[in-house]
Order: structure tokens, then C-alpha cells, then sequence
């Protein structure tokens, strides 16, 4: 898909803000892109688009692979949609990395978008994968600008699946109100083996698979996990986590789980802490575009190239050592950038 001109981002602007879903996905590959000259656009887009956003839940949805993540969210997103709620789900990919690169099969989207194929064809619904692309800046910056796009096509449901693998969870959570944890169903001593770290962010865990034989499995973890929770720290007084058990297979349990989404929401609106944590993921989403900006310009100022290369060889020659020649370049940067 080509990014549209600067002629035209007013009326894809307008477009986008009537809901049409195909100026959605072309305004979220336009704001993917890092060409020099789509990002002034991108940038130009957001501005207009920027004040009709904010609306929604922004829910991050995290656990193990196999949890069953991306059923529940075919399951739950339609019943969500059915209600005439409009309902986006952002799946961040590691291995598309990969796929744009050309090898592998992609099987992970590929995968993920036949498993949510009752959301997908649904017209209160828009899928998309984000790519993570593997940058040292993370995902945040372009993921919190593909959040916004969302809200001003007027999706008042976010979901942001992510794989949990190490960083993810702490990633998504950065980016999102409310944090879901799912979880397969576990016995007694596995219950354990689960991080207490990611169970600490998590706002509601469901055990999935509460049907045919894991039924029972999963209702005692649910209850062990509930114990469980009540022995952790508080995110906040007015929150305590809540454990539910589900089946994204039978669409058991959406009804108590929309409920708790509700619930979560005004808690989070009146006790002021909807405002707060959307000012940390403003705050996020900053931070790792500024150390993405600053890496990039380290590694393609031409003038740098030139001073690292002589600190290079005072280095080599025992003159300086790297964490000195370092202070040195950030010095020669800074100096560069005054004489303008
Ligand atoms: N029995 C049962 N199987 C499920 C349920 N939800 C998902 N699965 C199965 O678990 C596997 C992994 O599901 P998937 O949604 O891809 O998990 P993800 O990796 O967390 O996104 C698939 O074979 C699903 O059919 C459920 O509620 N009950
Ligand atoms: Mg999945």
C-alpha cells in the first residue's frame, strides 16, 4: 500500500474520521513507515487527528503462547462488536521482523488472522499486526501513534495482543490502561513456576479453557490464582485484581468479563487514575522516541563519523578509554549542534 501525498492527508484525515477502514490502514502504514519523508506526513496526519482522540480502553492482552489470546479476542471482540462497540485489536508480532525480511513464512499473523476470522470479516471490527521490527527504540512510539489513528476512526475498544516473551508484558502495559493476563489452566504447583512480576500488572487474569476435560483444572487455578493475587501489592486502593475463569472456545464467561471491563473503566475515570496513566504512556512513548532519535542521529551525522573514527584510534592507542572517547563524542555532538 503507498502512502498517500500531502495533498491528500487532509481529506484521508477526513476519511479516517468517518470510520472508513481503509483509510485507517493506510494512514497506520503511513505512520509505520521511518522514510524521512512519510514520517512529516505521518507527523502532519496526527496533528489533525490528535484531538478527537483519547476514547477508548486501551487493553493490552499478554500471557503465554498457546493461552489461547487470539480465540478469546475473535470470541470476545465480536460479542463486543455485536453490542455495537467498535472494537480494533493491534497484535505486536516479533517474528515479522523476520518476514519482512523475507525468510520465514510469517506464519504467526498469518496464523492469528484465521483464528480471529469471526472479528475479522465483522464491520465493527478492524485487525491489524504491528510490526516490532526489533529497533533499541521499541515499539511504543509508533504503536502509541497507531493507538491514536484508532480512537479518531472512532474504535472505542483497543486491544494490543503481544506474545509473552520477556519485555512484552512490561512493554504493553507502558502502553495501555488496563492489563489482561491470560493464562492456560494449571495445576497447583505450576501455579508457581508464573512470574509474580507479571501478575503484579495485571488488572483481571483469565483462566482460559474452562471447558471438556480442563474445565476442572481450570476452575481450581482460578481459584488458586485468586488466592493468590490477594497476596500481592495493589496497584491501587480502589482496584483489586480479579481472576476469572473462561472459555474463548465456548464463549463462556464474556459476559462477566465485559462486566469487570466496565467496572474497571469508571473506577479508573473517577478515581483519576485513567488520567495519570495516560500521561505515563504520553511520557513512555516520548522517551523511547527520543533515545530512537538520538541512536539513529548517533549512527548517521556525517561529522560524527568523522570524531568517532579519531576516537576510535585514541582508544587503540590507550589514549582514552571507551567510556571516555564516549563522554567525547556526546561533548563533540553537543558543540556540533551549537554552532548550529
Ligand atoms: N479447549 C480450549 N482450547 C482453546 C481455547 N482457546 C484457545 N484454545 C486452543 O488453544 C490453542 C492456542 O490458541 P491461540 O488463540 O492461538 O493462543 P495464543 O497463542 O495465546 O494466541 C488453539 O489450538 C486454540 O484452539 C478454549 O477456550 N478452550
Ligand atoms: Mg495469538
Amino acid at each position: 500500500m503507498m502512502p498517500p501525498s500531502t495533498a491528500s492527508i487532509e481529506s484521508l484525515a477526513d476519511e479516517l474520521r468517518r470510520g472508513n477502514r481503509r483509510a485507517l490502514a493506510q494512514a497506520i502504514t503511513l505512520v509505520e513507515s521511518t522514510h524521512p519523508e512519510h514520517r512529516v506526513r505521518a507527523q502532519s496526519l496526527i496533528q489533525h487527528l490528535l484531538p478527537a482522540s483519547g476514547a477508548s480502553l486501551r487493553i493490552g492482552i499478554s500471557g503465554p503462547p498457546g493461552a489461547g489470546k487470539s480465540t478469546f479476542l475473535d470470541a470476545f471482540g465480536s460479542y463486543l462488536a455485536d453490542k455495537n462497540h467498535k472494537v480494533a485489536v493491534l497484535a505486536i508480532d516479533p517474528s515479522s521482523v523476520q518476514r519482512q525480511q523475507g525468510s520465514g513464512s510469517g506464519g504467526a499473523i498469518l496464523g492469528d488472522k484465521t483464528r480471529m476470522s469471526t472479528l475479522a470479516l465483522h464491520k465493527n471490527a478492524f485487525i491489524r499486526p504491528s510490526p516490532s521490527r526489533g529497533m533499541l527504540g521499541g515499539t511504543a512510539p509508533k504503536t502509541y501513534e497507531t493507538i491514536i489513528l484508532c480512537e479518531a476512526a472512532g474504535y472505542d475498544t483497543l486491544f494490543i495482543e503481544t506474545v509473552g516473551v520477556g519485555q512484552s508484558e512490561v512493554n504493553v502495559a507502558n502502553l495501555t490502561d488496563m492489563l489482561i493476563l491470560i493464562l492456560p489452566p494449571a495445576s497447583g504447583d505450576s501455579l508457581q513456576g508464573i512470574k509474580r512480576g507479571i501478575m503484579e500488572v495485571a488488572d483481571l487474569i483469565l483462566i482460559n479453557k474452562a471447558d471438556g476435560n480442563t474445565e476442572k483444572m481450570a476452575r481450581l487455578s482460578a481459584q488458586n490464582y485468586h488466592a493468590a493475587v490477594r497476596l500481592l501489592p495493589q496497584k491501587r486502593d480502589s482496584w483489586h485484581t480479579s481472576v476469572i475463569a473462561i472459555s474463548a472456545l465456548a464463549k463462556k464467561g464474556l459476559d462477566e468479563t465485559e462486566h469487570v471491563l466496565k467496572q474497571f473503566k469508571q473506577d479508573a475515570q473517577t478515581s483519576g487514575y485513567l488520567a495519570n496513566e495516560r500521561n505515563k504512556q504520553a511520557q513512555n512513548a516520548f522517551w523511547q522516541s527520543l533515545h530512537q532519535t538520538l541512536y539513529e542521529h548517533l549512527h548517521t551525522e556525517p561529522k560524527l563519523k568523522k570524531i568517532i573514527q579519531q576516537l576510535y584510534k585514541r582508544i587503540e592507542q590507550k589514549q582514552a578509554t571507551p567510556q571516555q572517547a564516549a563522554n567525547d563524542a556526546i561533548l563533540a555532538l553537543y558543540a556540533q549542534h551549537n554552532k548550529g
